[in-house]
């Protein structure tokens, strides 16, 4: 070696890749010499090659890493550092792999899922269908009924006051909202809360969540984080009928919050979920705000239900909630866009359809068992 060892440098780098499962994935950087050492290290640990799947090899300058049937658990961050006695060079790639597509959305169908929606007839036990947003403090419970007034509407909703970066809540009135396009309106309601906090006196008080599940609580009212809703206010409804109270518990939760709730959020979350189940209320999740951290999404939506991170959020979710993960939805809201985006509107009007249903059967069933309990 002697006089030719120089400090290493990459001359290329690694380069990111997006891969389906089962494909061979091939990293390779070439350097200014061949007299280094090569070690390659996944998520920060040396890589530990495997029989058959594995192969690192080096010729002259250039350092290779063979991956043979890629699969989820290759899915990491890749580092080559590359060393000798003038010092040393590293770079850094990430492998993202696909797994298998695992739920469809019907995306070239925005147009027909939307329609469906808005044809759809609801039993004529109430008015209209009430779903209430939980969730805690920017979460993006307004984000998520301005999402839904949009793509009714046909153009971006931004009444439904949304707050960038707050801890504590931008809502704090108990408000509902419509939808209407220029051929009427649709027999849904959609109401937004104060944001939840881990405190026990701070954000929107438990037990009021629980008297607007009940249909006690009256739109305009003012939250009082350290006092719920008592039964001599202007705002409370003594005796509310099917009519009055919510028919769905939407709950809404940011991606990149859930593996940092808190205990006490949790059983505020607990204590507001048993109350719907006692009652019967369906209850599903959102996950928002999934399109960030995941290149995989951001690059293009489509590709959701392909993203193993994500599928891991909503495995998450549903150990953190209890909530199955057939009732949890990843959704994207408007928040920097200007134009409508078809994509964002199909994975909403997806999750959408369903609930529609489900908060009219459980009308009709409410509606059925009074009507057997009176005969
Ligand atoms: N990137 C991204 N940002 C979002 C998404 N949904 C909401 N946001 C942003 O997150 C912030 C909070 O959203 P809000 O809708 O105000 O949240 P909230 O749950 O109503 O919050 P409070 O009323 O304060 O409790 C806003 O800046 C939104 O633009 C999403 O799906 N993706
Ligand atoms: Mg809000």
């Amino acid at each position: 070696m002697g006089g030719n060892v120089v400090k290493p440098e990459c001359v290329t780098v690694l380069g990111d890749k997006n891969v389906t499962s089962g494909v061979r994935v091939i990293l390779r950087c070439e350097a200014n010499t061949e007299y280094v050492t090569a070690t390659w290290e996944k998520d920060g640990s040396k890589l530990s090659c495997v029989e058959g799947k594995h192969k690192v090899y080096k010729i002259g300058k250039t350092f290779t890493l063979d991956i043979l049937n890629a699969d989820e658990t290759d899915e990491g961050k890749y580092t080559l550092t590359l060393s000798n006695d003038k010092g040393s060079a590293s770079c850094s790639a990430f492998i993202r792999v696909e797994i298998k597509k695992w739920r469809e959305v019907r995306w070239q169908s925005q147009a027909e899922m939307l329609n469906n929606i808005k044809t759809f007839n609801i039993c004529n036990e109430v008015e209209e269908l009430h779903f209430l947003l939980y969730g805690p403090v920017g979460a993006g419970k307004s984000s998520t009924i301005n999402t839904i007034k949009s793509i009714f509407e046909g153009r971006l909703f931004v009444n439904c006051q949304a707050a960038a970066g707050s801890t504590t809540s931008h809502t704090l009135s108990f408000e509902s909202f419509r939808l209407e396009d220029e051929e009427g309106s649709f027999p849904f309601a959609f109401y937004d809360v104060m944001g939840a906090e881990a405190e026990a006196k701070a954000g929107v008080n438990t037990q009021d969540i629980i008297s607007a599940l009940k249909g006690h609580m009256k739109e305009g009212y003012k939250f009082i984080s350290n006092a719920p809703v008592s039964e001599s206010d202007l705002y409370y409804n003594r005796n509310p009928s099917l009519s009055d109270q919510m028919h769905c518990l939407v709950n809404i939760i940011a991606a990149d919050r859930i593996s940092i709730m808190d205990n006490e959020s949790r059983n505020k979350w607990k204590t507001i979920k048993e109350t719907a189940s006692s009652m019967g209320i369906p209850q599903v999740l959102f996950i928002t705000h999934v399109d960030r951290g995941c290149p995989l999404i951001k690059d293009n939506l489509q590709n959701i239900y392909k993203s193993r991170k994500i599928k891991e959020k909503m495995i998450q979710c549903s150990n953190l909630t209890g909530i199955p993960m057939n009732l949890i939805f990843p959704v994207v809201n408007y928040h920097e866009q200007t134009n409508m985006n078809t994509d964002i509107n199909c994975l909403m009007l997806d999750a959408l359809k369903i609930i529609v249903h489900w908060a009219n059967d459980y009308v009709k069933k409410r509606s059925d068992n009074q009507t057997s309990h009176q005969e």
